[in-house]
């Protein structure tokens, strides 16, 4: 098949779709069709299939139907069941600040720094303050990578240490001045009671006290990460969910080029 037919868009064979009011697709285009799953706390039965019914039309959506019920244990009933929605979204409005740089493979990668920066890059990365998850920073700093990504370890032009988690702000800070980190890499899962919040505005207030604010490159990085957020609390980047270490190095190598070299 050509590039051509996978490059299309649903909007350049359905002239029925509004980008300005996008809603759920089923097998028709603006049918609305969702699908839902929940489980009531009542017995399985007719009076239950109703109750679903009656709580999906609430939820704002038309034609309720349940396909499917069981009682997953006495008095709790599970159900699988379809609405069409009748809200939409202006797709056209939607605007997401997300990391800019070109993304380049761990070969491309460490070619760049050896053209542009001359040096290796050194990295320093943990899970901060009482984050115990260590899956995540793991996942874009181990040897082995993930996801068929090599982490930032494997890299040639980069020299990267993995703390591991619970690592103080004060120690994470301390192993920085000692490594002459370019760039820190700060990994938070745990968001209970905005938890992480706290614990990276912390680290920006002492690496302020400190006057290496402005010296490192700090990236932060978690499922429950945005870009935006990350700017908010005074950080360079941000990375979400499915992030891979080719992200991370990419962005990293060319923010350095630029600060070292005026770019
Ligand atoms: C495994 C796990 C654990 C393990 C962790 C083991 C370990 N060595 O890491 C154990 C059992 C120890 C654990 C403990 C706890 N956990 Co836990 N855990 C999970 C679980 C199941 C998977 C997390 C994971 O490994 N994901 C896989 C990695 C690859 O994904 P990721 O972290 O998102 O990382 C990617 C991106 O986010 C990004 N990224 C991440 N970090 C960084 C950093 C940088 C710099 C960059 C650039 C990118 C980046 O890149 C990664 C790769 O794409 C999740 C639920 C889930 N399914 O997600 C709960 C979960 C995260 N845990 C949770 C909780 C509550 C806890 C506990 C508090 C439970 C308790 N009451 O004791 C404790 C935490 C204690 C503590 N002090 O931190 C909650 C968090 C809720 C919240 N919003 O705060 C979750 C969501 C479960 C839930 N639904 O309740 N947990």
């Amino acid at each position: 098949m050509s590039e051509g037919l996978y490059s299309m868009e649903a909007k350049d064979y359905d002239k029925t779709l509004d980008l300005k009011k996008i809603k759920p697709y089923g097998d028709t285009m603006n049918d609305g069709k969702v699908q839902l799953s929940f489980t009531l706390p009542v017995p399985q039965g007719d009076e239950a299939i109703e109750a679903a019914k009656q709580l999906i039309l609430k939820m704002g959506f038309s034609n309720p139907l349940v396909v499917y019920s069981k009682e997953l244990t006495q008095g709790f009933t599970f159900f699988n069941c379809y609405g069409s929605c009748s809200h939409t979204v202006d797709y056209t409005s939607i605007h997401v600040p997300k990391v800019e740089t070109n993304v380049m493979d761990m070969y491309e990668c460490d070619a760049y720094i050896k053209e542009h920066i001359g040096r290796k890059i050194v990295v320093v990365g943990a899970s901060t303050g009482t984050d115990a998850h260590t899956v995540g920073i793991d996942a874009i700093m181990n040897m082995k990578g993930y996801a068929g990504h090599y982490g930032i370890e494997r890299y040639e032009m980069f020299e990267a240490l993995n703390m591991g988690s619970q690592i103080p702000n004060e120690e994470f800070i301390a192993k920085a001045i000692e490594m002459k980190a370019d760039a820190l890499l700060v990994s938070q899962t745990v968001t209970q009671k905005d938890v992480h919040i706290k614990n990276m505005v912390n680290l920006v207030e002492l690496l302020e006290a400190e006057g290496l604010r402005d010296k490192v490159i700090l990236v932060c990085g978690g499922p429950r990460i945005s870009h935006e957020l990350a700017k908010e609390l005074g950080y360079d980047a941000g990375f979400g969910m499915n992030t891979y270490a080719d992200d991370v190095a990419s962005y990293i190598a060319q923010e350095l080029d630029a600060r070292l070299n005026g770019k």
